[in-house]
């Protein structure tokens, strides 16, 4: 009806940037900047601090793909043009940051932590654990954990939230090889001293290639106890149809067996190869949770939304989304964005690096309400250039720069830049009037001169710094990524 149509074309997400992030890798050196991206307050002031990983950055010698981590200070005036702490990984292939987040504060002393991910050159993995301080993330790490043999690649970091309610942040760890790639994930329990060597619980595939743990949301609780619960995905499971196994969380940790399996709905191979807690999208007090599959005939990509409820996540999903165009490979990438409209409902961000040849790339947010979450995209962004890959990472971002609403990240690793994105509320966007910093009263994303000391938006427009060539399509999106910037 004419009235929501109204309410849902004046809140969204602007499609001006507020904050580009930029790589200092040299031109024509691709360093996959923003494959990981995350948020949290690390330094304890307050403000939305940002991490972003880049595995392919120099090293020691140029093209070594050491990789590296970047995390940049959130303040009253914006973010530094420099990043304020650098990870960067030890060794020639080690790829650090290919996977890494905040994943929240596993020590309780007010700080959020940061584990990171490196692929390793025996490739059996290395994950770091980084605790904040009041001067931010240390680069020493506080505990380390590889993977067990040569070959488990244990790289990719979770953020759980907090599965036993104990107040502690938890964690969960993926061996993508273990097991002749059956794959195993390792959960581990926060507490005053940190997380234990040895993790609290494993979960492992059931057989090689059943990659167990392609994917794994956290920080959501589906039936509203407290106890925050986790999705593990096995995307290549009989034969790429894929499933997503829900596990409950409780005061002893996750249940040992799954007390749901997800199975979509038949139409799209590979179900379970992206998913991520959506927030709540329909305001009933309870986590919904995405499951993407990009495996359809025309590889146009599905996303169902599964709602949960106080006796856990319905098997049916509540809604499917579906790529407007073969190849647009919708839900590569996908995470819940917080409330960018301030209305109370989750809303959700999915990328897509389809359908174009070019690979520009989209992202898409779409907006919780009463009735579940909006069929339509509230707000399109777009990439600005062939090659950009824009879309292949995005997340939910807390709220960026202090107006209320919260705000997203998505990574164009081609033109090697992460972009910020002001969300606003149904009083429409800020155009930037009152000066001295947004503090929210009139609800609206500031786009404005008020935001001294932040980077100028876009500062690299159309920079080229990646010319790889079209690369077909592919089943696996890391895996279709990795493979683009490799072929140069
Ligand atoms: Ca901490
Ligand atoms: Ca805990
Ligand atoms: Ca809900
Ligand atoms: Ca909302």
């Amino acid at each position: 009806m004419p009235g929501s149509l109204l309410v849902l074309a004046l809140s969204g997400v602007s499609t001006t940037p507020t904050v580009t992030f930029a790589s200092t890798q040299p031109l024509g050196q691709p360093d996959y900047y923003g494959v990981s991206l995350s948020h949290g307050d690390v330094n304890g002031d307050g403000y939305v601090d940002v991490l972003i990983g880049a595995s392919q950055a120099d090293g020691a010698t140029p093209g070594d793909w050491a990789g590296a981590v970047y995390i940049f200070h959130g303040s009253a005036s914006g973010f530094a043009a420099s990043p304020d702490t650098t990870l960067t990984g030890v060794g020639p292939g080690d790829q650090l940051g290919l996977s890494a987040a905040v994943v929240g504060d596993v020590d309780g002393d007010g700080y959020d932590d940061v584990a990171v991910g490196a692929y390793t050159a025996d490739q059996r993995g290395r994950v770091s654990l980084h605790l904040g301080s009041p001067s931010g993330i240390n680069p020493m790490p506080a505990a380390q954990f590889t993977g067990e043999n040569t070959g488990d690649v244990l790289f990719p970091v979770f953020p759980a939230g907090d599965v036993d309610g104990d107040g502690y942040a938890d964690f969960l760890l993926e061996e993508v090889g273990y097991a002749s790639g059956a794959g195993r994930v390792r959960l581990y329990l926060g507490s005053a001293d940190g997380p234990p060597a040895t993790p609290s619980q494993t979960f492992t595939g059931e057989g090689p290639g059943d990659l167990l743990g392609s994917c794994v949301p956290g920080d959501f609780d589906m039936n509203g106890d407290g106890f925050d619960d986790v999705v593990i995905g096995r995307s290549p499971w009989n034969g790429y149809v894929g499933q997503a196994l829900v596990f409950q969380g409780s005061a002893t940790g996750l249940s040992a067996t799954p007390v749901a399996t997800l199975s979509g709905d038949g139409v799209a191979l590979a179900f379970g190869g992206a998913a991520a807690s959506a927030g709540d999208v329909d305001g009933d007090g309870y986590d919904d949770v995405l499951v993407g599959a990009i495996g359809d005939a025309e590889l146009r990509g599905h996303v169902y939304l599964y709602p949960g409820s106080a006796t856990g996540l319905s098997t049916t999903p509540a809604a499917t989304l579906v790529g407007g165009a073969a190849n647009a490979l919708l839900g590569l990438a996908m995470a819940g964005a917080g409330d960018v409209n301030h209305d109370g409902y989750g809303d959700v961000i999915l990328g897509a690096t389809g359908p174009e040849a070019e690979k520009t790339g989209h992202a898409f947010v779409f907006l919780g309400t009463s009735a579940g979450l909006s069929q339509t995209p509230g707000t399109v962004l777009d990439g600005r250039a062939a090659d950009d890959f824009f879309g292949s990472n995005v997340t939910g971002a807390g709220d960026l720069d202090g107006d209320g609403n919260d705000d997203v990240l998505v990574s164009s690793p081609g033109a090697a830049t992460v972009t910020a994105y002001g969300g606003y509320g149904p009083g429409g966007e800020d155009t930037g009037a009152d000066s001295g910093g947004d503090t929210g009263a009139d609800s609206g994303q500031d786009t404005s001169a008020d935001t001294a000391g932040r980077l100028p938006n876009d500062t690299q427009p159309g920079c080229g710094c990646v010319t790889t060539t079209s690369t077909g399509t592919g089943m696996i999106g890391l895996g279709l990524l990795v493979l683009a910037l490799r072929r140069r």
